[in-house]
């Protein structure tokens, strides 16, 4: 007798928690379908708490290719795509910037800072590339977070060739590999 009403008891309490975890954070996540048949349940058992960082679908810089290598700074907008299993819309910001090229390496213009983040999707970059290299690529990073604090980084990159392809700008190109010759020695 005793037994069978602790498992009755037992067997009351997890449909309890069951529904309570139900109602909690309905219509946050649709379509996870971690348990099919009760869409709703799984939502909230991913939310609560919300250990899933934000999915990054896609990233990418406007404009993705700096010309002519004048030495100056450039606009560039970082556009990101990004998910969340519950966070309807993570907060994005740019994180990093690294470059391949030595920020004042030789044959570059001797120009430092070579970049300046100007908001959350927005920074300044330098167009320049040493005379002497394969042309500079610069990495932008932006983390996106969603409101537990999970993050995830994605990372754009945007090119300064070396050599111009169709209608090559014959000054520009040459003043610098001039500069990354001389510089090299
Ligand atoms: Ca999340
Ligand atoms: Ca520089």
């Amino acid at each position: 007798m005793t037994r069978i009403a602790i498992g009755t008891a037992i067997a009351a309490l997890s449909a309890g928690i069951i529904a309570a975890c139900s109602t909690d954070g309905a219509g946050t996540a649709p379509g996870t379908g971690l348990n099919s048949g009760n869409g709703l349940g799984a939502a909230a058992a991913a939310c609560t708490p919300d250990v899933t960082a934000p999915s990054i679908t896609s990233m990418a810089a406007s404009p993705n290719t700096l010309w002519p290598p004048n030495h100056k700074f450039v606009p560039v907008t970082i556009t990101t795509s990004v998910a969340d299993n519950c966070d309807s819309a993570p907060r994005c910001a740019i994180s990093s910037v690294s470059s391949n090229e030595p920020v004042n390496g030789l044959g570059d213009g001797d120009t430092s800072p070579d970049w300046q983040v100007t908001g959350a999707s927005t920074l300044l970059l330098r167009a320049e590339r040493s005379g002497r290299g394969t042309g500079r690529v610069y990495t932008i990073g932006s983390t996106c977070t969603d409101a537990a604090g999970n993050a995830t980084v994605g990372y754009a990159t945007v090119m300064v060739p070396h050599d111009h392809g169709a209608g090559n700008d014959d000054a520009d190109d040459h003043d610098d590999d001039e500069g990354g010759e001389q510089g090299d020695s």
